[in-house]
């Protein structure tokens, strides 16, 4: 197998038998988000798609999960940072009802590497723990995760909520069951404020940077 190739079977097999040893390998001729977006990205899909053809039970898929996250954190290190903290703060949170958080983390790294403070609320997180951390924290921007079809209209309750709060500070919004005209045409209208769509997690850095510098 190539090292690209062997690197997603590590994700899709849920095993860390070399898997250091390829993502070392691995770092010599690509960046790290390159490795995560690429052959990583690619085994996560495979393991979405034999879940959905029940050849994956959810155990095995935490497994696959874990080596996505065990990567992540090895790869982190080596990513560009600058070295100001001082751009903006942003609350992140996967809403209300659902559990999944690798793309949310990873938005995480991306922000704090690139200058953000993140306030990370973690998973299943109610409107009302939101407009709490709102108020409390006062940031810049407030960015939802979601992939489940049903965290798409969490979202949606989510922003009426924050509205009836009066809460208006600009919601980024990511995950893999959302799309731009979803956030269009379903979420912005029940917002008091701006609500971008970030198809991946560089994609929300540059959103970030254009509503917050
Ligand atoms: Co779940 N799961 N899962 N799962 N899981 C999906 C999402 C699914 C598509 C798999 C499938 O059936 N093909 C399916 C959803 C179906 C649907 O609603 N359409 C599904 C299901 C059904 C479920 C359960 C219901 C299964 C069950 O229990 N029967 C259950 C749900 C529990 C719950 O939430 N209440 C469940 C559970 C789990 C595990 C716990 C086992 C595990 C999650 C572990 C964890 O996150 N800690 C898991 C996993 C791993 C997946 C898949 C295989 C991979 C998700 C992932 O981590 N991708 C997934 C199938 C798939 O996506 N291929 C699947 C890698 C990650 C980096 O990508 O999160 O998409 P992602 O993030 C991307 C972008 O979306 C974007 O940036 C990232 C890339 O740069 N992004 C943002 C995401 N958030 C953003 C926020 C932003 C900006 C960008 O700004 C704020």
């Amino acid at each position: 197998l190539s090292l690209e190739e062997r690197l997603a079977r590590y994700v899709v097999e849920g095993s860390k038998d070399g898997l250091i040893e390829d993502l070392e390998e691995a770092l010599q001729k690509d960046t790290p988000l390159g490795i995560i977006n690429g052959p990583l990205m690619s085994g996560m899909d495979e393991v979405g798609r034999l879940f959905n053809d029940n050849q994956l039970i959810v155990a095995e898929v935490l497994q696959s999960a874990e080596v996505m996250k065990a990567s992540v954190a090895f790869l982190e290190p080596h990513m560009d940072k600058t070295e100001t903290n001082s751009k903006g703060k942003i609350i992140l949170a996967t809403v209300k009802g659902d559990v999944h958080d690798i793309g949310k983390n990873l938005v995480e790294i991306i922000l704090s590497n690139n200058g953000y403070e993140v306030v990370n609320l973690g998973i299943k997180v109610p409107p009302e723990q939101l407009i709490e951390a709102a108020r409390r924290e006062k940031p810049d921007a407030i960015g939802l995760s979601g992939l489940l079809v049903k965290s798409a209209q969490q979202m949606v309750i989510t922003a009426q909520d924050l509205k009836a709060a009066r809460i208006d500070v600009p919601l980024l919004v990511g995950g893999a069951a959302l799309s731009r005209k979803f956030t269009e045409t379903r979420i912005a209208p029940e917002y008091g404020g701006p609500v971008l769509y970030a198809k991946d997690a560089m994609n929300g850095l540059e959103l970030a940077n254009r509503l917050i510098s």
